[in-house]
């Protein structure tokens, strides 16, 4: 291809022209988790690896500042846009001026909540609600045959985001079943490590008997193991802990006990997303929705895969 480009005399030196590269304008949330990190390395690996240039853009958890650069990409006249949504309403405006501008627009991680799913190509991402389900299950397995109430505190993630939302529609709807399983107190931890240990600092003034903790991420969950040891409580004895996501801090503190299971949920989606790019750029039909496939670990299924775990 490059030999036969230049053997027709293409390169005229100076500024290259439009030599087909595709330029993708990739929306980030932010910088919040382990998880998150992860999820950057492996898309900007990706584009690397597909020869896809990159214009990345970190929102810091803001909407206003992710509708912001997506304007900028449609005025930079990127290829593709693609961006992980940090909340689920709010995203027609921007996604009809993205779509008249003849730009193809596909959801990474989480998902928009609009009803018109002409506005973007594809989304690829996990199932956050069954990822939801899974933490439920475990729980109702692991109380099987007990009739005591099960105090339980929830770290929800970011207010208004897909994972948030489904993770804890999923969880309910499962413990639900059986009244014996009480959510005492839930709240945003916005899925960092401070703010886990801040909240869970404060369900622990404010509630004297927990049993169980359920955090929508590994980092809320690391950060409120801090917040529990230093009230001389010991994670995953004293309070059994469940967590999503399932990055190397986590798996490690399950392995350690400290955590008693984490429901995966994969950062990777760098490859499947460039191949999505090169597809919808060349006009190509690709599927609407694209899943991402996970597991679910308990302590000792984590110090078997620890030593290759890579995030
Ligand atoms: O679980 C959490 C991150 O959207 C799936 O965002 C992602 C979530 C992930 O901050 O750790």
């Amino acid at each position: 291809m490059v030999a036969a480009l230049a053997a027709c005399g293409g390169d005229t030196g100076g500024e290259p022209a439009d030599d087909g590269q595709i330029t993708l304008g990739f929306s980030q949330v932010g910088a919040e988790s382990g998880w998150r990190t992860a999820n950057t390395k492996s898309i900007q690996d990706a584009a690397k690896e597909a020869g896809i240039k990159l214009q990345f853009s970190d929102a810091q958890q803001k909407q206003e500042n992710q509708i912001q650069a997506l304007r900028s990409f449609v005025t930079q006249k990127v290829d593709v846009i693609a961006f992980s949504p940090v909340v689920e309403t709010g995203w027609d405006t921007v996604l009809r001026e993205i779509k008249d501008a003849g730009i193809p627009v596909i959801l990474t991680d989480r998902a928009v909540d609009s009803a018109d799913t002409s506005l973007y190509k594809s989304f690829i991402g996990s199932d956050f609600v069954l990822e939801g389900k899974k933490a439920g299950e475990w729980l109702v397995a692991e109380y099987e045959g007990t009739t005591e109430q099960v105090n339980i505190v929830e770290l929800q993630g970011t207010t208004g985001s897909a994972p948030a939302n489904d993770r804890k529609a999923g969880f309910a709807e499962v413990i639900g079943a059986d009244p014996k399983f009480k959510i005492v107190a839930s709240q945003t931890g916005e899925f960092t490590r401070a703010k886990g240990k801040e909240v869970m600092d404060a369900f622990l003034k404010s509630n004297s008997d927990i049993d169980v903790l359920y955090a929508h991420n590994d980092d809320m969950g690391l950060g409120a193991i801090e917040a529990i040891e230093g009230a001389g409580l010991k994670p995953g004895v004293d309070i059994k802990i469940i967590t999503v996501d399932a990055v190397k801090d986590g798996m490690q503190a399950l392995a350690d006990g400290k955590i008693n299971f984490i429901v995966e949920c994969s950062p990777l989606l760098g490859p499947q997303l460039m191949e999505l790019v090169k597809k919808v750029d060349a006009g190509e039909e690709v599927e609407a929705r694209v899943l991402t496939e996970e597991t679910t670990f308990t302590q000792e299924q984590a110090k078997a895969v620890l030593p290759e775990r890579q995030y």
